[in-house]
């Protein structure tokens, strides 16, 4: 029998993703100079200890109430937490407010020896009227000041303003479709979690990263943060006289790391940043690997079929995934009988996993609201009573996938036992499904009702699917459930009397319309009496960490790999992401690249990746080929197709296909270097990808560059960038480079270069002068498979003759590694050094060196321990010199030749 196609997909695919962009932003614009006219407060009763000053801030005139009434004192506390950190808190004196609680973001200890003479950047203040200034010590540069514009703190209000240098260089702020550098004549950053479909530029997206990063021409860079997960506007505005950055905060307190980070390396920030948000989750071996992906993979020959194909063509598929498709009824915990059915679903993972590929399915967070029928995800639930509620205690529902849900409450102190039990019994290796991974979707939390969720265009969604549903769909406010707990929960939680959390006075110009509209009512209560208002921007997060332990649980011991579509600043410490809707367009092509820098090098979230091919509307094939090469210099490769798009796997063109292995075989190759430089992420937080004036931060002519990017350290990647064309203006920075496919040194003089005749199926790439890079050689299907290649280390000098490397080998799955390998490479005068631990038994050697960049063929080469004469191969028209080693990584060695 063939399976009748979804059409229900199409036509809620439609009527949802046309609401949501139907819907208009309701943003306030404030005079400037009302703002600016507010009396702010005087610092009194100040009080310095060591490293921690504070003070009370009594309001300094009459109250200015623009959207409230002025709080009259609050408690400023700064401390100089280490060298590189100030930590400066703003709150209501006599009113518990809420903050970011502990469990979601624990915060970072301070060193308790700091010294003050040692900190690199210092805090000042003037105390009538209060303002503060941060500069960095060594120079007296102030990289922060309040000066000019009065605190504002008000119930739902928060307002802090600073003025930067004119054309300030401002990067992060994310989640955001725009440039990497942020236009500073004109940009709102808003945060506020949404499902946006298409992901447009200049409106909130999926995930909320309060931070960014600042630099400087002298290549100082320093970065601010406002650990916060209320809604938010940040306004930026400038012109030649100077960049204003505005916060516009809804609710919670006013929480800053201030962050020195360094007068020469930038890569020093994101470092100083992972100190707070914690370092990036080390991610299995494998899920560097191809993923191939779509919505609207109708069965389960589908999914087959497509893997078959994968091999067929022979592109090495690592891992398929299926989308909501494999559910019953859109129902998460459930497998659809009719069109996956489970013994079938059984043989296709039993299949991946005998060929040491992999599997990923889809679980989204809202469950059905399907009381009466047995349906396990919500009985238990409803038995354990974990979900979000409406102020009177029912469940709060909204309309999702399924028809009506409800939401898992995350803050639920049994939350833990009912996701993780339901991954136990759906994902279980013995009797359920073994995946590898899991993605997670529509955890902003996204619903399909705009607010009032009465509206007729939900309710026609909701009813009309599924089909024959009967479930009725209950006004959201109406008590269901009524529940004792809610109220002892709020005992001592903070007060939100006179708060108006549907409707706040400062509307922050949220894309999707009002608060509520597309998601969980902001007056929904979680655990402990917290509010969907003020925690709104944690839920992807938190489902995050959920998801994470629950896959721990189900394989103790190893690392898991969960893609999330929410996140909120530290989601990075556990999982990875994807950037969400895009559409198939060469503007999507190309702000991808953007959307990865502020994901991997700002907001330390470097398992990350956009739809390859992109996700909605149709690709083209010279779109989808280029951007199988691109996409094989994000973190995480994954192709993913909108249902009703044409299909876009990499074997359904042969220019694809080509283009594909290509690029797929470059990257294999450069797998174990991209994995060592994941494996010091994990360590220190330094940046997995690269924007280019991070490493070269006085070069103003890199400050705007988000086209090309660093893979690793050393790799340059430099993508054609539109449509039919086989050429691309690239610069290359004042250095050493060598291309990648002929080896070739090539000298970057700081300008511009157009490449001309790049082929569809070729990426520019170049190495970095100063680099060893620890190649594996060509060929694998699997990582697996290319974990048996043998090394090949390539030896690319700097200007000044030098390289250095290193390579990290492990078991590639575990998180406590009882042996692992970690070698250095270091190249000068002739001869390269490797020297480090041996402990993991990596079962390959190192065949070759191959050293770039030698003027003249030497006359002797020799490697120790080994022989004197060794055989090498020089080719003079590329300057390369090849050395076959064949050192077992058992032990150092050497390789010298004059
Ligand atoms: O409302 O699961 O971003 O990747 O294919 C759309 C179906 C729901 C949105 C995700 C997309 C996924 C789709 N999901």
């Amino acid at each position: 029998m063939l399976p009748v196609p979804r059409l229900w997909d199409v036509v809620i695919a439609f009527v949802f993703f046309f609401g949501a962009v139907g819907d208009v932003a309701h943003a306030v614009e404030v005079d400037p100079a009302v703002l600016d006219g507010c009396p702010g407060y005087n610092a009194t009763s100040v009080n310095v200890d060591g490293p921690r000053l504070s003070a009370k801030l009594v309001l300094a005139g009459t109250p200015c109430n623009v959207f409230g009434s002025d709080i009259k004192v609050l408690d400023l506390v700064v401390v100089y937490e280490t060298n590189t950190r100030i930590h400066l808190k703003i709150t209501d004196a006599s009113n518990t407010r809420y903050e970011v609680p502990e469990s979601v973001f624990p915060r970072p200890a301070a060193d308790p020896n700091v010294l003050l003479d040692a900190a690199q950047i210092q805090f000042t203040y003037t105390s009538a009227p209060f303002s503060f200034n941060i500069s960095r010590s060594r120079t007296g540069e102030v990289l922060f000041t309040t000066a000019h514009h009065p605190l504002i703190f008000e119930p739902q209000y928060l307002r802090l303003k600073t003025e930067l240098p004119p054309a300030a260089n401002i990067y992060g702020l994310g989640e955001h479709s725009d440039p990497f550098r942020l236009d500073a004549t004109n940009t709102t950053r808003t945060m506020w979690s949404r499902d946006a479909y298409g992901i447009p530029p200049g409106t909130n997206l999926y995930g909320n990263h309060p931070v960014y990063f600042e630099h400087r021409p002298s290549g100082a860079t320093h970065a601010v943060f406002l650990l916060s997960s209320s809604g938010m506007d940040v306004k930026i505005r400038g012109d030649g006289d100077g960049t204003t950055l505005e916060y516009n905060v809804i609710g919670g307190v006013l929480d800053f790391y201030f962050l020195a980070g360094s007068e020469s390396d930038p890569a020093e920030v994101a470092r100083q940043y992972a100190q707070i948000v914690g370092t990036p989750a080390e991610v299995p071996y494998w899920s560097f690997g191809l993923h191939q992906c779509r919505y609207g993979y109708v069965d389960y020959i589908d999914v087959a079929d497509v893997i078959s194909n994968y091999s067929a063509a022979g592109i090495p598929l690592e891992t398929m995934w299926t989308d909501i498709d494999y559910m019953y009824k859109r129902r998460i915990f459930t497998m659809d009988p009719q069109y996956f059915p489970p013994a079938r679903m059984r043989e296709i993972i039993d299949y991946l996993h005998k060929h040491d590929q992999r599997y990923v399915l889809m679980t989204d967070p809202a469950i059905g609201y399907l009381p009466g029928q047995g349906y396990e995800p919500y009985d238990l639930g409803t038995q354990l009573d974990v979900w979000v509620k409406t102020p009177n205690g029912s469940a709060s529902l909204g309309v999702v996938w399924p028809g009506v849900t409800v939401f898992p409450d995350w803050f639920h102190p049994k939350i833990g036992e009912h996701w993780t039990g339901e991954f136990k019994k759906f994902f279980n290796p013995e009797t359920g499904f073994d995946i590898d991974g899991v993605w997670i979707d529509m955890n902003e939390p996204s619903s399909f009702c705009v607010y009032p969720c009465d509206d007729p265009q939900a309710q026609a969604i909701a009813n009309g699917f599924p089909p024959n549903r009967t479930t009725p769909v209950p006004n959201p406010n109406s008590p269901i459930f009524n529940n004792a707990n809610v109220e002892l929960a709020r005992r001592g939680a903070p007060s939100y009397a006179g708060d108006d959390l549907l409707n706040p006075p400062y509307a922050i110009n949220n894309t999707a319309g009002v608060l509520s509209d597309l998601t969980v009512y902001t007056n929904s209560i979680h655990a402990n009496g917290l509010v969907e208002y003020d925690t709104h921007n944690l839920y992807g997060t938190m489902m995050s960490t959920a998801t994470h332990e629950a896959m721990l649980a189900r394989r103790p011991g190893l690392r898991t790999l969960v893609i999330t579509r929410s996140t909120f600043a530290g989601a990075g410490h556990n999982v990875g992401k994807w950037l969400g809707d895009n559409l198939s367009t060469w503007e999507h092509y190309r702000i991808s690249i953007a959307g990865m820098l502020g994901m991997a090098t700002v907001a330390q979230v470097p398992m990350i990746g956009s739809d390859i091919c992109g996700f909605g509307d149709n690709t083209t094939v010279t779109l989808c080929a280029r951007w199988a090469m691109l996409g094989a210099f994000y973190p995480f490769m994954r192709n993913h197709n909108i249902a009703g798009a044409i299909s876009q796997e990499f074997y359904r063109w042969p220019l694809v296909t080509q283009a594909a292995k290509n690029a797929l075989d470059i990257r294999y190759r450069l797998l174990d270097y991209f994995y060592t430089a994941f494996h010091k992420a994990s360590l220190d937080g330094s940046p997995v990808i690269n924007p280019l004036w991070f490493k070269y931060p006085t070069d103003t002519s890199t400050f705007g560059i988000d086209l090309q990017f660093f893979f690793g350290d050393s790799i340059l990647v430099s993508p054609v960038t539109e449509e039919n064309v086989t050429a691309v203006t690239i610069y290359l920075p004042k250095d050493r480079f060598y291309d990648f496919a002929t080896l070739a040194p090539v000298e970057g003089m700081g300008a511009d270069v157009t490449l001309t005749d790049v082929n569809f199926t070729t990426i520019p790439l170049y190495i970095r002068g100063g680099a060893v890079l620890p190649l594996r050689t060509t060929g694998a299907m699997t990582t697996t498979e290319l974990r048996a290649n043998d090394f090949e280390f390539v030896v690319a000098p700097g200007v000044n003759g030098t390289a250095a490397g290193a390579l990290y080998v492990d078991d590639g799955v575990s998180i406590v590694q009882e042996q692992s390998t970690s070698l250095e490479m270091a190249f000068a005068e002739g001869k390269l050094r490797v020297t480090g631990s041996f402990a993991f038994e990596v079962g390959v050697k190192v065949a070759s060196v191959v050293f770039l960049g030698v003027e003249s063929p030497p006359t002797a080469v020799a490697v120790y321990p080994g022989k004197d004469n060794t055989p090498f191969s020089y080719d003079d028209a590329n300057k390369v010199l090849r050395v076959q080693v064949d050192m077992p990584l058992t032990e150092g060695f050497e390789v010298a030749f004059h």
